[in-house]
């Protein structure tokens, strides 16, 4: 059921109920009608008119329908309503979405993850109709957390919700920690509306092996590799959860471990699949959530995957001139990689700083650091060469890269350090960019 609302086309409508179709059959579903009405106003009791609920009740049951779906999040009382008017089991595509994500979540993060926004989303929806959501009758829209759950009161379900965020603060604990510990690496992070190409693109460049489908919400977690895209280059790639157009964003926040390799990350790799005739407003979509989540003004790299299955040879050319800032992939089967390589080093090294010190051999807490917070390009050891104050001291001469989230460290050491720098020592060193 779609609902054509005010300033909304027939198409936007119909665009929106053919990616609906997908999700149900990624859920395992079979379509058997769609329903649209043109409403100027949404009925706040029942979300469409009196009329129409009668009309869909009707034809649910010449179909011998078992599931009602609505593209758009109904309230509580709508659902209420509507559940109780058609007397068959209903979702909106909030819910949907959830059932899809409980059906691929592999790991305990992501089931947690999953558990906790769907307990989220039922606690305000607890009626006695959800009974009908339990297992007991299986097919779609029945992978919610178990009817116990679903029958206990709401007071259970908050205990639950406790329990399952203390869970996750812990594992995001552990997450941090560890990204910690890779600090140095330039950190780059897969974006995009799902089914983009994201997991195909992460499997060819980091050899992974990655779960790839045709379907919508393969990746629910995160994977993170060593990759090299040059010579002695390493960068840390993550593949992430992908987007989806009336996601409420309270479920991507659900999330939240995956979306802050998101959040943490130097680069983006916005990853498109222009074989989709609606590709634009995909990346309308993905630009809009990842505001919404606060990441933005991160150095980005336009992926248009998928040009194998574009139809026609001019398009390509069409959109080479329209965004001349992308590159054009194939993931799937291998095109354009080198370059792509090449482009996310431009994009990296665009907004690194190299910097050159000359730090006192004793320092060498401060030599630690750095080579924590930067990768070190070359270390030279300069023993009894520099007149500091007419004081002969060996010095450890440094060169490294820092990203520009630790220009904020390096600035600091410059000033600290600048005395020791060789009386004769140039201010930068050769190569354009650098610091001393
Ligand atoms: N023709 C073609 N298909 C591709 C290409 N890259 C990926 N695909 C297909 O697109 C589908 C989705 O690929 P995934 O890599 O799972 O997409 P994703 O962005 O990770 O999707 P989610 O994890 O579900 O958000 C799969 O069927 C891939 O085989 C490509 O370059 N060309
Ligand atoms: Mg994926």
């Amino acid at each position: 059921m779609g609902v054509i609302g005010p300033g909304e086309s027939i198409w936007d409508v119909e665009d929106s109920l053919n990616e609906l179709h997908l999700l149900v059959e990624t859920a395992g579903a079979e379509v058997t009608d769609r329903v649209m009405q043109k409403v100027s106003r949404v009925n706040a009791a029942t979300y469409v008119g009196k009329g129409k609920v009668s009309e869909i009740k009707q034809l649910a049951g010449q179909r011998h329908t078992d599931l009602i779906i609505f593209d758009d999040e109904l309230s509580p009382v709508q659902l209420r309503n509507l559940e109780k008017l058609l007397s068959c089991k209903l979702l909106d595509r909030s819910a949907l979405i959830l059932d899809i994500f409980a059906l691929h979540a592999r790991s305990a993060t992501a089931k947690t993850q999953v558990e906790l926004a769907q307990l989220e989303y039922l606690r305000t929806r607890l009626t006695r109709h959800w009974t009908h959501l339990s297992r007991q009758k299986g097919g779609i829209g029945t992978k919610g957390p178990g009817e116990t759950q679903i029958e206990t009161d709401r007071r259970m379900i908050g205990q639950r919700i406790s329990t399952l965020k203390a869970r996750l603060e812990k594992i995001d604990r552990q997450r941090t920690s560890q990204r910690k510990g890779r600090a140095a690496f330039t950190r780059v992070s897969l974006v995009g509306y799902t089914n983009a190409g994201k997991s195909t693109l992460m499997n060819a460049v980091a050899k992974t092996n990655v779960v790839v489908e045709d379907r919508l919400f393969a990746t629910l977690d995160s994977t993170t590799r060593t990759v090299f895209i040059a010579p002695g280059r390493q960068v840390l790639l993550s593949d992430t959860v992908g987007f989806i157009r009336k996601l409420p964003l309270r479920l991507i926040q659900s999330f939240k471990s995956t979306l802050d390799e998101v959040r943490e990350s130097d680069v983006l790799l916005h990853v498109v699949d222009v074989s989709h005739e609606r590709f634009t407003e995909h990346m309308q979509v993905v630009d809009e959530t990842l505001a919404e989540l606060n990441v933005t003004h991160k150095p980005t790299l336009l992926v248009f995957n998928k040009i194998d299955a574009m139809e026609h040879v001019l398009q390509l050319h069409a959109l080479h001139e329209q965004y001349p800032e992308a590159t054009f992939i194939s993931a799937r089967r291998g095109i354009g990689l080198t370059a792509f390589r090449k482009r996310l080093l431009d994009v990296i090294e665009a907004d690194y700083s190299e910097t050159v010190l000359y730090l006192p051999v004793e320092e060498q807490k401060t030599i630690a650091h750095i080579r924590k917070i930067g990768e070190v390009l070359s270390e030279e050891y300069m023993p009894g060469q520099v007149d500091y104050e007419d004081e002969v001291r060996d010095v450890v001469r440094l060169h490294f890269r820092t990203a520009p989230r630790y220009a904020q460290d390096v600035k600091p050491l410059i000033a600290r350090f600048r005395h020791y720098r060789p009386v004769n020592a140039p201010l930068t060193s050769s190569g354009g960019g650098l610091r001393s």
